[in-house]
């Protein structure tokens, strides 16, 4: 094996190359990123695991008794049928039901290509064959983050990945305030792909200059070591109240930046009402921020002072605005950001999600990649996406969002590609209902996730290393010609020639392919890059000198700080776009909604979901490190990490010793909603009275016969809430639930999840 025998390839996770050793994938890391992460190694098992689905599957249930509501979804059995068999039926439900009858949301994030990009492919299949379907707005990422920066401050993109960069964090930062971390296994992953992970050096260099990092969070690794960071815990969703103190403490020390609050905000009297306590007598002073955060008054006022007049940065991540009320920590960071004056400033103020992807903290190229065109979606409703089991359970249904009355739509086919909603939502029982009540759900699949098993029809797709694609990324400059590494597992097409097949079954085949290959369209999309390359003056090789290279450097943009930097420098001639042109730290549009969840102004409000006897700990529900998301759960990395084959929970040792736990044990940890099984790792990285345990396990209930069933796995997605962060937003909040946990002493029952269900024999 030479050298010469590894081809370019690229994942959300990092740009890789690999090659065949002895019938296994060999997969090496980009050789220019300095800082490369193990998720790569999951590859190479997961290629030809038996989780793989291997032919078109259709649910007795469905094949026997027709489309319709039906409780065995989730506990039946499959039938193999043939590829023509299985879309003949699909064209026909797609051609008898409604565009307005049709979910197509289907969030999730599919696989790093542009172009076999599945939610792409999905939304493109169902506008130009269909004419539309039920969209969903927004993202699990940043759900209410999304919604109130436009009112505030500006576009999510903007405040998140084209303001401040590592490079001005290394250079000019002396104070890091990282709300929620700047965890380095979070960095690792950015969506199109990514050749060089530079936050831990970055950070690195920012600490040997003198910069101080301040890691608010409940656990110890959401700061990287070479931060050198000083780890401040704080009582989970309560980092708000914390601002709030901190902006009070300024303000009654008169440190304050008042020529900045006067000159780039809106609202600040009011807000300044609030923080005094003229509005409800009570002054949001250390003091009262103290029994709430269970940070002491005396540490609060100190850490407010370390920030007067200083470059300081304040990130407030991804984590913080899916809870329960997520809107307020995001608001009030940008508020605290403009008491200290330093929005716009090179590696100072308010950052969101800066570290949450590797997308952030980057210069932007100075050229486009080309997506795959959706075409028209002559479909208006849509859900805010956290909403799907609230839409399926109740159609008909009133709802607010964002200052308008919405209605649920009744749907009847659920279509989902690229996305696995057993991963990614809350209350999983509760899902598991409102998939019932469809008449078909139909689901694209590599592998036999959760989802693929409460579904109808199950359609086999390839995976990323089966096929040719293009990997890019706006936020990073290496363009990929990512090569086929492997054949196709058993039967399995590409989403592309299935939506094609379909498309043809339905008459619509030129409207959706327009006369291209999958190869043609490499080519056209690829065309695109180039034309913009020469536009602006600079070589563009053609498509076939691209492919043989591997890979194209793409031109940087500036680093300038974006609109905020613009806007810094000259607020007159370059505003917000917020209705006022400025920073709104109070917004007269939030308080006219007159929603008592969300009012005009950054405010402390309770969350419901506060430790109780029957559930008095928090559970910190993080991304994993050892996958993203649910993807390739069964690969060797993620299964390595695993003890006894199940995900690990940490808890801390006054925790785990008042309940008899011990480092390794099997745990069950339950509340109202749910239970699951984890295993137990006692540290102190974890702050008293939280456990932490990660996403992406495959849900695993011990019976899918019975409701409620314990997973057997480790997916808190059965622990958590299914509850919007308030109307205005109703984003996700499933980052924070409450538990118990107790020693599991019962006979342990087997992980099932990577074991295909029950096949009869095919028709
Ligand atoms: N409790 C809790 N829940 C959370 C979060 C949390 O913090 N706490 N975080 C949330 C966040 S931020 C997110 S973004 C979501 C993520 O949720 P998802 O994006 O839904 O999770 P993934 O596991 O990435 O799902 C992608 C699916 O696409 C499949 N896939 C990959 N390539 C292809 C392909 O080429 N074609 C097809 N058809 N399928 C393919 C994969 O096998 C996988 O099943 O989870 C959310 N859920
Ligand atoms: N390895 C890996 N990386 C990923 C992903 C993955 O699946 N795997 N997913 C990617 C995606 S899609 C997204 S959107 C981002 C998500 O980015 P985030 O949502 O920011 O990531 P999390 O790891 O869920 O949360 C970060 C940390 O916030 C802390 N935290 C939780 N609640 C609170 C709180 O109330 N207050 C404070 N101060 N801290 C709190 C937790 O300790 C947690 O470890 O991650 C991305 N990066
Ligand atoms: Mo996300």
């Amino acid at each position: 094996m030479t050298d010469s025998d590894f081809r370019p390839h690229s994942s959300h996770w990092g740009a890789f190359t690999a090659a065949w050793r002895d019938g296994e994938l060999v997969v090496r890391p980009h050789p220019e990123d300095p800082d490369p992460n193990r998720i790569l190694q999951n590859f190479p098992r997961a290629l030809r695991h038996e989780a793989r689905i291997a032919r078109p599957m259709i649910r007795r249930g469905w094949l026997e008794d027709g489309p319709g509501a039906d409780p065995r979804r989730g506990r039946d059995d499959y039938v193999a049928v043939s590829w023509d068999r299985a879309l003949d039926l699909l064209a026909r439900e797609l051609g008898r039901t409604a565009p307005e009858r049709i979910f197509g949301g289907s969030y999730g994030w599919s696989s790093a290509g542009r172009f076999h990009h599945a939610q792409s492919q999905v939304h493109r299949f169902l506008n130009t064959a269909l004419g539309g379907y039920v969209r969903s707005v927004n993202s699990y990422s940043a759900g209410a983050a999304g919604v109130i920066l436009p009112h505030v401050l500006g576009p999510l993109e903007s405040v998140s990945r084209r303001n401040v960069t590592w490079d001005q964090v290394a250079e000019h930062s002396e104070v890091v305030l990282a709300f929620g971390g700047l965890a380095l296994k979070n960095s690792m992953v950015a969506g199109g792909g990514i050749s060089k992970h530079v936050e831990r050096r970055s950070m690195q260099a920012a600490a040997a200059r003198g910069c101080a990092f301040v890691g608010v969070g409940p656990l110890r690794d959401d700061m990287p070591a070479e931060a050198r960071a000083e780890w401040l815990t704080i009582t989970p969703n309560t980092d708000a109240a914390l601002m709030l103190a901190l902006m009070h403490t300024l303000v009654a020390a008169g440190l304050h930046d008042r020529g900045f609050l006067d000159r780039y905000t809106a609202g600040w009297p009011v807000l300044e009402a609030y923080l005094l306590g003229r509005e409800d007598g009570q002054p949001k002073d250390a003091a009262w921020a103290a029994p709430i955060t269970g940070i002491s008054a005396d540490r609060i006022a100190a850490l407010a002072r370390s920030l007067a007049g200083r470059r300081v940065l304040v990130t407030v991540s991804h984590s913080l605005q899916r809870a329960e009320h997520g809107e307020q920590p995001v608001w009030a960071g940008i508020a605290l950001a403009a008491v200290l004056g330093q929005i716009g400033l090179p590696g100072g103020g308010f950052n969101y999600a800066l570290g949450a992807l590797g997308h952030t903290g980057r210069r932007y190229n100075a050229v486009s990649t080309a997506a795959l065109p959706q075409g028209r979606n002559g479909v208006g409703a849509y859900i805010p996406v956290a909403r799907i089991s609230d839409m399926l359970l109740n159609p008909g249904a009133a709802f607010e969002y964002n200052g308008q009355h919405l209605t649920y739509p009744d749907i009847g086919l659920v279509y989902w590609a690229g996305g696995n909603p057993f991963h990614h939502h809350q209350d999983l029982n509760r899902l598991r209902e409102a998939f019932r009540r469809v008449d078909t759900l139909v689901v694209h699949e590599l592998a036999w996730t959760a989802t693929a098993r409460h579904a109808d029809i199950v359609l086999p797709v390839t995976m990323t290393l089966e096929r040719e694609d293009i990997g890019s990324s706006q936020t990073d400059p290496l363009m990929v010609a990512m090569h086929k590494l492997a054949e196709p597992y058993g039967e399995a097409r590409d989403d592309y020639a299935i939506f094609a097949d379909l498309a043809a079954r339905l008459g619509r085949e030129q409207a959706f392919t327009e006369g291209r290959s999958a190869r043609d369209w490499l080519r056209h999309l690829y065309g695109r890059t180039a034309d913009d390359l020469r536009a602006k003056g600079h070589d563009a090789p053609d498509f076939d000198s691209f492919w043989q290279a591997g890979h194209l450097m793409l031109p940087e943009g500036p680093d300038d700080g974006g609109i905020l930097g613009a806007f810094r420098r000259d607020p007159e001639a370059d505003p917000l776009p917020t209705p006022s042109g400025k920073v709104e730290v109070a917004s007269a549009t939030i308080a006219g909604f007159g929603y008592d969840d969300c009012p005009g102004h950054p405010a402390w409000i309770a969350p419901r979901d506060v430790p109780e006897p029957g559930a008095p700990l928090r559970l910190v529900a993080n991304q994993p490190a050892t996958r993203l998301h649910s993807q390739f759960d069964f690969g060797g990395h993620s299964a390595e990490m695993k003890r006894r084959g199940r995900e690990v929970m940490r808890i801390h040792p006054d925790d785990a010793g008042a309940r008899g736990i011990a480092d390794g044990d099997i745990v069950r940890l339950f509340n109202a909603r749910g239970a699951c099984l984890a295993a137990a790792e006692v540290t102190d990285g974890v702050m008293p009275g939280v456990v932490q345990l990660p996403t992406g396990a495959w849900y695993d209930p011990e019976d899918p016969a019975e409701d409620g069933s314990l997973c057997v796995h480790g997916n808190p997605n059965v622990l958590t809430r299914d509850a919007g962060t308030s109307r205005l937003a109703q984003g996700c909040t499933g980052q924070l639930t409450t538990v118990e946990v107790e020693r599991f002493t019962g006979n342990l029952p087997p992980v099932k999840a990577f074991t295909p269900p029950g096949a009869l024999a095919a028709e």
